[in-house]
């Protein structure tokens, strides 16, 4: 990835109507800086990728990175595997994204070649799989066919192959809610976005980003065939999740 990011003001001024958020040119040019500035936690959850991709990642399997965007968890398994004849398939239904996506992978030829792909992740086959990275994307697909894209990668996973789940979470306890969402904004806050920024962003998401609790998740992955999950990572309301067949 380079390390020239645009800055993110995408909400910086005021708007008469906030409409639904879109992942499109804008969003794109800036989604580093974004994405870094918003999820508490987002360096750390990329940064052991490489680490589970370099344990779990085995030869001859396609690795998945669903709802790709720029290709950073891509990157990060890329780093990872240790093993030969490995394909990584990044996949992602805005073209805006993977445009952007394309203009930063790394042109050298890797042992492990990333395939861009456009598609949308509920209708994509998942076949041959070791390892598939669902990181901040299934808050995004509507909560009904959630079941059938975890049902789907734990049938394309091969025995010891992993699902690894980074989501945003909402809690069920009001108190714990509140605490929760003040802390995320106390880090946006941190991180330089005013409190219009932090509004209007939250109105662009409110039906788009449909959070659920770490019990709905873990319940989910239980009924989908996932024999363990583990909680690897949380920082406030961002988790992340190992699950196994
Ligand atoms: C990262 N994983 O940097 N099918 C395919 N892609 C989708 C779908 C869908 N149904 N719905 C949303 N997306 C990345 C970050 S961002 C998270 C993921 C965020 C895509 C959408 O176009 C966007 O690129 C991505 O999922 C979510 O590790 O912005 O908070």
């Amino acid at each position: 990835m380079t390390t020239d990011q645009p800055r993110d003001l995408i909400y910086a001024e005021p708007r008469e109507s906030v409409s639904s958020f879109v992942f499109d040119e804008d969003v794109a040019r800036v989604f580093p800086d974004m994405i870094r500035r918003s999820v508490p936690g987002y360096a750390t959850v990329l940064n052991m990728l490489p680490v589970l991709a370099s344990r779990y990642v085995q030869p001859g399997t396609h690795c998945y990175d669903l709802g790709c965007s720029l290709g950073a968890a891509s990157v990060a398994m890329q780093k990872g595997i240790r093993t030969p004849d490995c394909r990584i398939l990044a996949i992602d239904n805005s073209l805006e994204m993977l445009a952007e996506a394309a203009k930063h992978l790394n042109e050298e030829v890797q042992d492990t070649p990333i395939q861009l792909i456009c598609a949308d992740l509920v209708d994509v086959g998942i076949q041959n799989t070791s390892m598939v990275v669902l990181n901040f994307t299934l808050q995004f697909v509507p909560p009904k066919q959630r079941l059938g894209v975890l049902q789907r990668i734990r049938d394309g996973l091969v025995p010891g192959g992993i699902l690894v789940l980074s989501e945003k979470i909402s809690f069920s306890d009001s108190v714990q809610e509140s605490m929760q969402i003040e802390m995320h904004h106390a880090f946006k806050r941190a991180n330089g976005y005013g409190e219009l920024e932090i509004s209007q962003k939250r109105s662009a998401l409110e039906q788009v980003l449909i959070p659920e609790t770490l019990e709905q998740h873990l319940q989910r992955l239980d009924r989908a065939g996932f024999s363990h999950a583990d909680l690897w990572f949380q920082c406030f309301n961002f988790v992340s999740l190992v699950a196994r067949k």
